[in-house]
């Protein structure tokens, strides 16, 4: 058994342990480290979204741009109550804290399929190294794929306060799914129907990163597009995302309370390529918690997705295959460096 013998020290304070070595595991390769690769001059702010915005067109212009030059923006006036949103962030994160054994009783049973339950500073990595993150994975809609099982129990209110929130979640997506729908020119309800519709499923994860002695080396999520549709995600006032654009790494701007919306693979395909599915990743702390609560909107395993075909032409033919979201996976997972790369796996090569 390969036992952790590689220990780097790293730091002149400190007492014991994570403070004061940093486990080989867990230092990123160089042009992955964030001191070295993150863009230190005047940061762009990620596009906002402001979803109370009246005028229809306007809307749909600024939500075409940001998701052609952004693939992120960050939705305000979204409709979910600030007190909806600091309950449900409250339970995720008293779960959290709670001691190990108890958190384990949730654990991702080995060899599962599904993502669903609890992990501990794990990553499937194309590095063979390790995420410095502990993450909780379930179902929250339709409730034909909720397993309740994989809820805390503890704090009580995990439930009701997450199940309160979520409730929220596929409304905000059908609207921005009608927005871009819009944006392509197709009626409202295009996307939503090429994503499966009311089968559509919404998985939710929490990201625990806990402090890390060496914030410079780490990484809390590797660089990666989303495999699925959409994530909707809110993170608490630790910055640590980071969105990869025109070739640099910048630092996402916290704005409290906006919903911090990213384009998955499946919506770059669906639009033929005019939405990007972005590149981002998450940095860790030295001294303070941070966490973030993403929901992935995926389609239902069997569903065939390929661009739309109104939008396919002479002029413009398709760029990718139809292929169930299934097998879109597996060639993801097969593929070591499609994580970064967005839908490539995905696209028709010329003949
Ligand atoms: O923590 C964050 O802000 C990003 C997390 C993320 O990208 C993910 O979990 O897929
Ligand atoms: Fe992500």
């Amino acid at each position: 058994m390969e036992v952790e013998k590689v220990l780097q020290p790293i730091s002149k304070s400190g007492e014991s342990g994570y403070d004061h070595f940093m486990p080989e595991d867990f230092i990123r390769p160089e042009d992955e480290q964030p001191e070295l690769t993150t863009f230190k001059g005047p940061t762009p702010d990620i596009p906002v979204i402001d979803l109370s915005e009246p005028d229809e067109e306007k809307l749909v212009r600024a939500l075409v741009s940001a998701s052609e030059e952004w693939g992120i923006f960050q939705v305000v006036n979204h409709g979910i109550p600030t007190d909806v949103i600091d309950k449900f962030m409250r339970v995720g994160r008293e779960f959290f804290e709670l001691p190990q054994e108890e958190k384990m009783a949730y654990a991702r049973p080995p060899g599962a399929t599904s993502l669903e339950g609890y992990e501990t500073r794990f990553e499937r990595d194309y590095v063979g190294k390790k995420a410095w993150a502990d993450l909780l994975f379930h179902n929250v809609w339709p409730p034909s794929i909720v397993n309740y099982s994989f809820w805390p129990k503890n704090p009580p209110s995990y439930r009701e306060a997450t199940e309160e929130y979520a409730k929220h979640i596929p409304i905000v997506a059908d609207k921005l799914f009608k927005i871009l729908s819009l944006g392509l020119g197709l009626e409202g309800n295009t996307i939503k129907e090429g994503l499966g519709g009311e089968k559509m499923e919404f998985l939710m994860k929490i990201n625990y990163y806990p402090p890390c002695p060496r914030p410079d080396l780490a990484l809390g999520v590797v660089p990666h597009t989303g495999y699925p549709a959409m994530t909707i995600l809110i993170p608490t006032d630790v910055p640590g995302l980071q969105v990869f654009k025109d070739d640099l790494w910048y630092d996402a701007k916290y704005i409290p309370y906006a919903l911090v919306v990213n384009i998955a693979d499946q919506i770059e395909i669906l639009s033929n390529g005019k939405y990007k599915s972005v590149l981002h990743r998450a940095k860790v702390n030295k001294e303070k918690v941070r966490m973030s609560w993403p929901i992935f909107c995926t389609p239902p395993a069997d569903m065939v997705i390929g661009p739309i075909p109104e939008l396919i032409n002479e002029e413009n033919p398709s760029r990718y295959k139809y292929i169930e979201y299934k097998d879109y996976v597996q060639l993801k997972l097969k593929n070591k460096s499609a994580a970064f790369e967005g839908p490539n796996v995905a696209k028709v090569t010329s003949k």
